[in-house]
């Protein structure tokens, strides 16, 4: 048996500099999995509780060392001494030692640094690749990258009430083509934008901010930018949106002027022209997925969304499911959405987001693994992608190494796998 003989916990920092759990986990081979969390700024009311200390005078209240104690003095003593390899029940045990529902008195943040810290350690340990450890012998596709170009809504100071716009590369013949496919229009629409005197600085996942407002004009740029670099849209490449839609719903309606400088009554649209402008957006540019398209606790909204576009495009659940399997079953059973994203701090533990992934895929609601805005150098989401073939990863721009660290793991993935190794189409994925 390759038992846990000591786990560390400590402070580091996050790509926005705020304070985040790193933990290293070592067993008696002396072997170590470390892992760090991500952190998000646009979340979901129900996520596992992200523990925090508050004390404003350290790190503005985001400092993490409540955490730190937790797993240092509550989880590892009961930990010690127990299997790496059994996954399960480190989990479990973890989650009985919180008590609660939303992991609110151990932190989602200590709980999920052990967990994935241990599957690191006991991938070490058989000396095979994370991906395989977790996913078994046919744990071999490269995902699809959804790459964030432009930041808007949380994530910036853009005038553009839509959080995230993302390049999706329909038929790369392998991820490094899909990549390059990426970086030519990436590089095209930095060039557009600089010929306009528009700004290419950056926002939170790495995308554009350019001073432009709204949607439209944004997607523009986009189309543009496909077209001078010689791409046909779908053929070659979509569009993807996450609209964050929680974060501008107010008093039951869409205030898209919470971010767009606007303040005429007109830019609040109702559920219903919220919808309409959806499918308007979808029917005019090459949009085949659109993420948090409604609020979080809207569902007449989502079934609305659904029933309008839903056998169109790709809906993406991510505030409204939150990784949890209790969450995606009230969709599955009203038929909202059909796609949900997968980020493993929604909900706190490797096994809670296996058991998420494994519900939607028998299901037939399609998985994205996520990152957050706020991230980390830890590129565990690439191997929890290639270990359940997953055929879509989200984790922001080509720049900024929080986020290429992903899609470099990917990399060595695929170079390991070799032959054996399948990139699919957008139409293949399942
Ligand atoms: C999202 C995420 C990641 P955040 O809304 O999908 O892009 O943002 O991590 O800020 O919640
Ligand atoms: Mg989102």
């Amino acid at each position: 048996m390759t038992y846990i003989k000591s786990i560390k916990a400590r402070q580091i920092l996050d790509s926005r500099g705020n304070p985040t759990v790193e933990v290293d986990l070592i067993t008696k081979n002396n072997v170590i999995g470390r892992a760090s969390i991500p952190s998000g700024v646009s979340k979901g009311i129900n996520e596992a509780i992200e523990l925090r200390d508050k004390d404003n005078n350290f790190f503005l209240g985001k400092s993490v060392m409540k955490s730190i104690y937790n797993i240092v003095n509550i989880i590892s003593p009961e930990l010690i001494g127990k299997s790496v390899l059994d996954q399960i029940n480190i989990d479990n045990l973890m989650l009985s030692l919180d008590g609660t529902n939303n992991k609110k008195k151990l932190g989602a943040n200590s709980i999920l640094a052990v967990s994935i810290a241990a599957a690191k350690a006991a991938a070490i340990e058989l000396n095979i690749p994370i991906y395989k450890y977790i996913g078994g012998l046919y744990a071999h596709s490269l995902p699809i990258p959804l790459v964030n170009i432009i930041n808007g809504g949380k994530h910036s100071n853009a005038s553009i009430a839509f959080q995230e716009f993302m390049l999706v590369p329909t038929k790369g013949e392998n991820l490094i083509d899909s990549l390059q496919i990426i970086h030519k229009i990436f590089y095209q629409l930095k060039y557009i934008f600089n010929k306009k005197g528009l700004s290419t600085s950056l926002g939170d996942e790495g995308g554009f901010t350019p001073n432009i407002k709204g949607s439209e004009l944004v997607l523009d740029h986009i189309l543009d930018a496909i077209y001078t670099s010689g791409y046909e849209p779908y053929d070659d490449i979509g569009i993807a949106i996450d609209c964050a839609a929680s974060e501008f719903y107010e008093n039951n309606q869409y205030n898209y002027s919470k971010f767009e400088n606007k303040t005429e009554t007109s830019y609040i649209k109702s559920r219903e022209e919220h919808v309409q402008y959806l499918s308007f957006l979808v029917n005019k540019y090459p949009i085949i997925s659109i993420e948090d398209g409604m609020d979080q606790n809207d569902w007449k909204g989502w079934k609305m969304l659904t029933n309008e576009i839903g056998d169109q495009i790709q809906l993406v659940g991510d505030d409204l499911f939150v990784t949890q399997v209790n969450k995606l079953k009230i969709g599955i059973e009203k038929k909202i959405a059909n796609s949900i994203l997968i980020k493993l701090n929604q909900v706190g533990t490797l096994t809670e987001t296996i058991d998420t992934i494994n519900f939607a895929k028998s299901n037939k609601y399609k998985n994205i693994i996520s990152h957050r805005s706020g991230e980390t150098e830890d590129t565990f989401i690439s191997n929890l992608c290639v270990a359940f073939n997953i055929g879509q990863i989200k984790t922001g721009s080509i720049c900024r190494s929080e986020r290429t660290s992903k899609y470099n793991e990917l990399l060595r993935i695929e170079e390991y796998l070799g032959k054996n190794s399948y990139h699919p189409k957008w139409g293949e994925i399942n």
